[in-house]
């Protein structure tokens, strides 16, 4: 008798064991499940994407003619890189910041007469599927009443604000000027 009792006492207790088992099992089945459902929301968005950013280095104020003689707030320089917008709707870079620039405009540039200028825009669009080139001589961010010479080694943090109300933060490193 004891035996038998012994033996069902066993039972129950690999029994709940065994469903102990199951309900851990069904939760990572369903925690999976949930993860490979949040990866598939995201590649139904695309994505918006920054490659090659980079900050050209300061030029020192005082040798290119201080405006108002505050040299801690008139470094300016750009920045540039390649924005890839690989969503199905169109995007458009509408803002950008950087914790080193009191000012921070998106600039085109152009030729009037053999003379290259640069004029802030409202935007840059990245079509869908397309992409916008940031460089020297063309499409650039920015930067105004910078505080610090930045030099080769230094990285500017930038956050792009996009239409859609997106934003990216990227960490450009310093180049030197060519
Ligand atoms: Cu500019």
């Amino acid at each position: 008798m004891e035996d038998t009792e012994h033996g069902r006492l066993r039972l129950r207790g690999s029994r709940g064991v065994w469903l102990g088992l199951g309900i851990v099992l069904i939760l990572v089945v369903a925690l999976v499940i949930a993860v490979l459902l949040l990866r598939e929301e995201d590649d139904d968005e695309g994505m918006l994407e920054v490659s090659d950013p980079w900050v050209r280095a300061t030029i020192a104020v005082d040798d290119t003619g201080d405006m108002n003689g505050d040299s801690e707030m008139d470094r300016m320089t750009g920045a540039f890189m390649t924005i890839r917008n690989s969503t199905d709707t169109d995007e458009r870079l509408i803002a950008v910041s950087a914790d080193v620039a009191a000012v921070v405009e998106i600039h085109e540039t152009t030729v009037d007469d053999d003379v290259m200028r640069m004029r802030p825009i409202e935007g840059i669009d990245i079509p869908a599927g397309g992409s916008a080139e940031l460089q020297p001589g063309g499409l650039h961010i920015m930067l105004m009443g910078v505080g610090q010479d930045l030099v080769p080694g230094d990285t500017v943090s930038l956050k792009l604000d996009f239409e859609s109300g997106r934003s990216l933060v990227v960490d450009a490193p310093v180049r030197p000027l060519e």
